[in-house]
């Protein structure tokens, strides 16, 4: 008989258009050959063109859908998404710190693509606080990178984006992997850096499209190579590759952004090239 897929448990929101959030999780999830379970922290009201409204679940909910679940089967990982309060993320925080063996990515989900906040100063505090320091590998574009590192008690801390990483790092995650599709380069440069300092720097050519869901993409790739028993520096390049073909491939499925195809790997390559020169 052959292995039981490896399960990685997302907590996440859920986004109707399948663009982000626990939909991109759960694609992504099996698209890679692993199980997903999935932990729902919020429901939102989005099209492709932005996000209208965000409503988190009651916090013991969340606890309750993953205890049943964590009770039940072998999670190999957890990934986290958008997590709607700092309510939740304490209740988060408290179910993940009776695993302590099970690898975290975090995905600071902190506003998406298109600029809709989707955490406050006081869920900010709360991630640093209660998750960086049980995290294995956080995955925030540049912008959420400086958010988190900034001091803003002080206006004039302006730290480069080495200097966020190094004081991540110093708040407890074992791994901080910073993407730079918000930079001012003309290829995209993601970096993954570790106690140690820099483990590897990648570039990849720069998609033209506005995309939605490429960072929720990302990160359970990611948590996907780790729960195939990658090492996090081979998984992270893996995950990135996936990502960049996902979104090479993605369509506009409606009158906003472009999504990924996480299934990119099932058409026949001779459609998707028709489907791109078609828009
Ligand atoms: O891309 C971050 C993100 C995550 N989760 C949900 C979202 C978004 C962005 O819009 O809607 C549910």
């Amino acid at each position: 008989m052959s292995q039981p897929p490896p399960i990685v448990l997302s907590f996440a929101a859920s986004d109707s258009t399948g663009g982000a959030g626990i939909q991109a999780d759960i694609l992504t999830l099996a698209s890679m050959g692993c199980h997903p379970l999935s932990v729902v922290t919020a429901v939102t009201v989005q099209d492709t063109a932005g996000v209208d409204d965000v409503m988190a679940l009651d916090p013991e909910w969340v606890t309750d859908q993953a205890r049943a679940v964590l009770e039940d089967m072998p999670v190999h990982v957890f990934k986290m998404g958008l997590l709607g309060s700092v309510e939740i993320i304490a209740a988060i925080a408290e179910v993940v710190s009776d695993y302590p063996n099970i690898p975290v990515v975090l995905d600071p989900v902190l506003a998406s693509g298109r600029g809709d906040e989707l955490a406050n100063e006081e869920m900010v505090a709360a991630m640093r606080e209660l998750l960086l320091p049980q995290a294995t590998i956080i995955t925030p574009n540049s912008l959420e990178a400086r958010r988190l590192a900034q001091d803003y008690e002080d206006e004039s801390d302006m730290p480069d984006l080495h200097q966020c990483a190094a004081r991540l790092l110093r708040l407890g995650c074992e791994y901080v992997f910073v993407t730079g599709t918000h930079e001012n380069t003309s290829q995209v440069v993601n970096t993954l850096y570790g106690t140690t300092g820099i483990v590897r720097t990648d570039a990849w050519d720069r998609l033209t499209g506005s995309y939605h869901g490429s960072g929720c993409t990302l990160a359970s790739a990611i948590a996907a190579t780790l729960a195939n028993g990658l090492p996090i520096a081979e998984g992270v390049y893996e995950a990135q590759e996936y990502t960049w073909q996902s979104l090479k491939a993605g369509f506009r499925p409606g009158m906003g952004q472009y999504l990924p195809d996480r299934l990119f790997w099932t058409r026949d390559e001779n459609s998707v090239e028709d489907r791109n020169q078609a828009m």
